[in-house]
């Protein structure tokens, strides 16, 4: 196959591009390096310094001999992408490029609206860049288990049957997003699936949930090849930051009550749903949608995993409940389907004590890179602080760093 992964640069591009490539496909990543200018303007940055695109790709040829096709620019501009489609001409589009941090998103109107134009408008390039001129190829696009949010009843597979007055239909599931970040996975849910329908197009929707991990077959052949790891407040996932709070010696952050559950995923197995994902395509017309976990676990539960395999690392792990920055259910029902990549073939990297314990040593190598600065929440966007300090409410947080 010929893979074109968009967001090549990211925490889950790089890795993917590197694993498609591993497995003798031809693949070519497209990246403007956006995240890694907006983690400066918020002070973030990767726990593992991680070099440019060209960089990268030329170090992962000289170890393994396999190239890979760097171009440098914006799926939001349509001239470049279309260009590039057209040249490069994929079978499978991988479009991970995205604002991905729901902090971000929620910081002030600066943050939201470049959050909303970016996730929009390359979502839309996308769709076209495909229809006008590879119209057979597969997008594979990462959505996000956000986009359900915690109904109060089980969470299908993208899709649900209503019956409603005698009569039955098949609608996607309802989706109430807690953040902007996830509202604009909504909304680009429903653009692929109405183009889906109009057009013909061909789509996978995974709906995956918050990613951990930093090792990957290939990631693993050099520190320079490591997918950028953020343990800030603003683009680290939650079992990434406790792992690091863990090593710095900071109690773990659980926000509020810590009921809060969520299906998680190890970056190994990012990789492998969409290498199934890409090997089974739908047929043309089909947005399919995957839920994209393979456990749950609640806050507390994950916050208690990594105290237990911190403490008899010697680590002296506590935990400390800080007040909810954000707006969401801190205890709730939870129980969202996920059989289609199962079914497809898909095995589960799990969350051992063994695999906890491999993350804690490797980051302990990096010890001395972790800035305590990055560690508490800065942005908060609880609706009675809202009503309280709607003024302030503005990103100064994120944009003062
Ligand atoms: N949380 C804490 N303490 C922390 C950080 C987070 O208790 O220090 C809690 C949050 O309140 C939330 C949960 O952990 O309830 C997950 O937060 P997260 O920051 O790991 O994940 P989230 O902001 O939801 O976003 C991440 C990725 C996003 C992806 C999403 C999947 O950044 O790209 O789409 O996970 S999901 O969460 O299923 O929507």
């Amino acid at each position: 196959m010929r893979v074109m992964v968009l967001g090549g640069d990211g925490y889950l591009g790089w890795p993917t591009a590197m694993a498609f490539r591993a497995r003798k496909h031809e693949v070519s990543v497209i990246d403007n390096y956006f995240r890694r200018t907006i983690a400066k303007q918020c002070d973030s940055d990767a726990l593992v310094p991680a070099p440019l695109l060209p960089e990268r790709a030329a170090l992962f040829e000289r170890i393994t001999g396999n190239a890979i096709e760097v171009f440098v620019g914006d799926c939001c501009n349509f001239d470049f992408l279309s260009r590039t489609v057209e040249a490069w001409s994929p079978d499978v589009v991988v479009h991970f490029a995205e604002q991905p941090s729901a902090p971000f998103s929620m910081a002030g109107y600066d943050e939201a609206r470049t959050t909303f134009a970016n996730n929009l408008t390359g979502t839309f390039n996308v769709i076209w860049s495909v229809l006008r001129h590879v119209p057979d190829c597969h997008i594979i696009k990462l959505g996000t288990m956000g986009e359900y949010g915690t109904p109060n009843i089980d969470i299908e597979e993208g899709w649900i049957e209503v019956e409603h007055k005698g009569r039955r239909d098949r609608f996607l599931y309802p989706r109430r997003p807690g953040s902007l970040y996830h509202a604009t996975k909504v909304l680009d849910t429903d653009l692929l699936w109405f183009y889906a329908r109009a057009y013909g197009l061909r789509v996978t929707d995974l709906m995956q949930g918050p990613v951990y991990g930093l090792s990957t077959d290939e990631a693993d052949l050099h520190q320079h090849l490591l997918p950028n790891f953020h343990y800030d407040d603003i683009f680290g996932t939650v079992i990434n930051r406790f792992l690091v709070q863990a090593v710095a010696g900071m109690p773990l952050t659980v926000y509020g009550k810590g009921g809060q559950t969520r299906g998680y995923l190890n970056i190994r197995d990012t990789l492998q749903c969409i290498a199934l994902a890409a090997a089974s395509p739908p047929p043309k017309g089909e947005l399919r949608i995957f839920n994209q976990f393979t456990e749950t676990f609640s806050i507390n539960e994950l916050a208690e995993r990594v105290r237990r395999v911190g403490n008899r690392l010697g680590l002296k792990v506590a935990i400390q409940h800080l007040d909810n920055p954000r707006e969401e259910l801190e205890e709730h029902y939870y129980n969202p389907a996920h059989r289609g990549l199962l079914e497809l073939g898909l095995e589960p990297n799990l969350l051992t004590e063994e695999v906890i314990e491999g993350m804690l040593t490797r980051i302990r190598f990096y010890r001395d890179r972790i800035v305590r600065r990055r560690i508490h929440p800065r942005v908060r966007w609880r609706i009675s602080e809202r009503r309280d300090a709607v003024d302030s409410y503005d990103g100064g947080a994120v944009r003062s760093a």
